[in-house]
């Protein structure tokens, strides 16, 4: 992937939304304040082992509390986009009656955002399932579908009048496969079938979503956000290597946008997992249903990936391999961190690394592939549906260990990997594609979920005993860029992504 050129000045349209992200479990804290209930993660992190140290979203960054400060500190930043969700089991404690107190929280925050010209941009659900939803069969539950819809539906009575944009689910591959096929987050269960429930009951809480919204306001801008990463194939002469990059993407992204923008799951994806897939799982409408159009598709990503299949010539020292492939589906207790990725749809893959540079989270990093993934999303997806791009999530952990003589924490990892992939983008939009924003991940270091809080995403920096905040380099980096619209151009930077795939 040729990285993106980052020495030539690139400067937005005017209309290019910038901002930042952030999702409720992993800032608000305050779990039992006005009458909130448990979401599954509040359960999945008090069970021993499940997250580092032990740490929980309890108190998380305070948020709830810390909010106007927040807000203002985004202002001063100058945010103009600002993307959170909604805490189902603040709305709706145990996953039954509205909760007025609940709500308050959300209606406060937005008088606030909108005080501050910061428009707000909704996510509806960011992994936290009330508990006692789970208790009633979670996402493997098909009534959970109808019930977001009903949670949705709160939510647009009391915040429709103020916010425009609205994201359905957050991820859906996550809560689907990190939850029921790794164990790695909430609800931790590692039974692939259970998985492809999970998932298809998350793509009909989309539909059911989408649905109820339109009807409520016609006007209202509706998406969901999925995540990305771009597979090639170790030997692209190769068919066997073809058809595992293929696997991989249809694993992640074509079994959820598949039945969004086509109406149908991807042939490949149902052959890959057919011994597994539960017979009465589709029913007739579903597809219909999920497939009905939407304004914009949020693009989270993060990283990209080389993959082959065996039997091939490997790269010397190159291969990884157990990294990746379901094994036998265990128990719904076992423990899933050192388990195998939830790639059900591409057994026996072997996981090439690359000698690329990575973030803290061991991802590589490929700027030049998130350009090109922009531009076919943008070519086989969204385009000819009629749908545009929005960046939801990008972004990257570095230890932040070095401070400079300001005092400041000098990331100069995080604003190289900001720039690049901004870059990046810039390069899809030059290249025909139709994205309308980037929001940055994340405003605040945070609960990083099954890391806890020892990996740290923010531009601004949060002391885990004070809970103070404290900009970063990066957070005055990006300030800049936002507050331009233009990437200054840093001459003599030569690309850092060398595989040309
Ligand atoms: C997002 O998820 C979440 O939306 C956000 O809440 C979270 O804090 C943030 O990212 C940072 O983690 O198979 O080893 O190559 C990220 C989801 C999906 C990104 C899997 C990396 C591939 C990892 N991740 N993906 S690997």
């Amino acid at each position: 992937w040729p990285a993106p050129r980052t020495d030539v000045e690139r400067t937005f349209p005017p209309t290019f939304a910038w901002g930042t992200a952030t999702a409720a479990y992993q800032i608000e804290g305050a779990h039992h304040t006005g009458g909130r209930t448990d979401s599954i993660w509040d359960h999945f992190s008090r069970i021993p082992g499940r997250v580092v140290n032990g740490d929980t979203g309890e108190i998380a960054c305070d948020h709830y509390h810390r909010y106007p400060a927040d807000v203002a500190l985004m202002r001063d930043l100058g945010v103009g986009t600002y993307r959170f969700s909604t805490s189902w089991a603040r709305v709706r404690p145990d996953g039954g009656a509205v909760s007025a107190a609940g709500l308050d929280f959300y209606d406060r925050l937005v008088d606030e955002l909108l005080g501050a010209g910061i428009a707000p941009w909704l996510t509806l659900y960011h992994w936290d399932l009330p508990q006692a939803l789970e208790e009633r069969g979670g996402w493997r539950n098909r009534d959970t579908a109808s019930l977001f819809a009903e949670y949705a539906l709160d939510v647009h009575a009391a915040l429709g009048d103020r916010v425009h944009s609205w994201t359905t689910l957050n991820e859906p591959w996550c809560s689907a496969f990190l939850g029921h096929a790794a164990g790695e987050h909430a609800p931790g269960m590692r039974q692939d079938a259970e998985a492809l429930r999970a998932m298809h009951h998350l793509l009909l809480a989309h539909g059911h979503g989408v649905a109820a919204l339109r009807a409520a306001d016609p006007s209202l801008e509706l998406g969901i956000t999925l995540n990305f990463s771009r597979f090639a194939p170790l030997d692209p002469a190769r068919e066997a290597d073809r058809d595992m990059a293929r696997r991989f993407w249809d694993g992640m992204a074509g079994c959820f946008a598949g039945p969004i923008f086509a109406g149908a799951y991807p042939e490949g994806f149902l052959a890959d997992v057919a011994d597994i897939w539960p017979a009465d799982l589709v029913r007739d409408g579903d597809l219909e249903l999920i497939s009905a159009p939407i304004d914009v598709l949020g693009v989270n990503y993060y990283n990209s990936s080389v993959v082959a299949a065996p039997g091939g010539d490997l790269p010397d020292g190159a291969v990884s391999d157990g990294m990746v492939h379901a094994g036998p589906p265990g128990p719904p207790d076992a423990p899933g961190a050192e388990g195998p990725l939830p790639w059900i749809a591409a057994r026996d893959a072997i996981w090439i690394e690359t000698d690329v540079v990575s973030t803290e989270m061991g991802w590589e990093n490929h700027p030049g592939a998130f350009r090109d993934l922009l531009v076919e999303i943008d070519r086989d997806l969204t385009g000819p549906a009629g749908t545009h791009l929005v960046i939801t999530e990008n972004g990257a952990a570095y230890p932040d260990d070095r401070v400079g003589s300001d005092g400041e924490i000098d990331d100069a990892d995080r604003i190289t990997y900001l720039r690049e992939h901004i870059a990046a983008v810039h390069e899809a939009i030059e290249a025909g594609a139709d994205v309308r924003g980037y929001l940055q991940w994340t405003l605040l270091d945070n609960f990083e979920w099954a890391h806890g809080y020892g990996k740290r995403f923010g531009v601004v920096h949060v002391d885990r005993e004070t809970l103070a905040r404290t900009p970063k380099a990066s957070a005055r980096w990006y300030s800049r860029v936002m507050s331009t619209g233009t990437l200054e151009a840093v001459p003599g930077t030569r690309p850092t992504d060398g595989r040309d795939a």
